[in-house]
């Protein structure tokens, strides 16, 4: 498959790297883009080789937002019924293997929340987080006032939805929304260990974690202790758990077959 606005590769034959390319708008996210961003996230997740995702942008953007010259032109009626702006945003929350974000430079607006929506964040110390929808006269669309304060608290997450003022690397790990932070150069090596260190783990124990942490944003605390239990208990019928421990007992490595 040919891609005009990401480009697709993967890496050790386990890991799946996409990244948004459109150097000419800083990787604003339009329609098209957003439509193969979907299809190649669905393809490696289709995929029984690949065990986790890297999404990355440039050095100098990650994205910049949705693409407001495709969205200025359109009215209420056009963005409420034909859903042109948001129709291909949810496809990344039904992926269920792990998608790591590699965020250098800006990460705004649609952009900063595309990041959010992965399952988490690595930063260049050259990044820049924002929700700075308001200068332009409408509010985040695709989950920044809802992920946001849930990721870095109630006052900052209305600090930046109200000023746009940008948060730089150092205070987005401070403040919880984003995992590490590294030089801009080790930025694809540290995602790719991630990956591969993720990649090397049963797969079906990683969807299992990754479910159950999502689980803690849409539940109340005993429901998702009752749901991580119940699929704890449910990972015992697994070759790969007799193996992990087995594996441990003996003193070796493990060698998961993803059942
Ligand atoms: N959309 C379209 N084009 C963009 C965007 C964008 N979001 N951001 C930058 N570009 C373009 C510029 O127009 C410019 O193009 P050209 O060279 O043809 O003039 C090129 O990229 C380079 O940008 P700048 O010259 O502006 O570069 P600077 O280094 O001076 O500034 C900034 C970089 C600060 C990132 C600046 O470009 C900027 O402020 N961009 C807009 C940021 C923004 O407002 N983002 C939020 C957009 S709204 C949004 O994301 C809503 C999400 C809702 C999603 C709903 C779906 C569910």
């Amino acid at each position: 498959m040919s891609y005009e606005n990401i480009e697709v590769r993967t890496e050790a034959g386990k890991v799946g790297i996409i990244t948004l390319h459109r150097p000419k708008a800083l990787n604003a996210l339009n329609d098209a883009l957003m439509t193969e961003l979907g299809t190649a996230l669905k393809a490696f997740d289709a995929d029984d080789a690949i065990g986790c995702i890297i999404l990355t942008g440039s050095e100098r953007a990650f994205a910049a937002g949705a693409d407001i010259a495709a969205m200025a032109k359109y009215s209420f009626i056009d963005t409420y019924k034909g859903d042109y702006i948001t129709r291909n945003w949810e496809t990344i929350r039904a992926i269920r293997k792990p998608v790591i974000a590699a965020v250098s430079g800006f990460a705004l607006g649609g952009g900063c929340e595309l990041a959010m929506m992965c399952d988490f964040i690595i930063a260049a110390d050259n990044a820049k987080f924002g929700q700075p929808e308001i200068k332009i006269g409408v509010i985040p669309g695709a989950g920044g006032t809802q992920r946001l304060p849930r990721a870095v608290g109630k006052s900052k997450a209305m600090d930046m939805a109200l000023t746009a003022r940008m948060m730089d690397a150092a205070e987005a790990e401070r403040a919880g929304l984003v995992s590490r932070v590294v030089p801009y150069e080790k930025l694809a090596d540290e995602a790719l260990g991630a990956a591969l260190v993720i990649a090397g783990y049963s797969q079906i124990a990683v969807m299992a974690a990754k479910e159950s942490v999502n689980r803690a944003f849409e539940s109340g605390l005993s429901d998702g202790v009752m749901f991580e239990r119940r699929l704890f208990h449910a990972l015992f019928a697994t070759q790969d758990q007799k193996e992990g421990m087995d594996a441990f007992l003996a003193k070796r490595q493990p060698d998961f077959k993803n059942a």
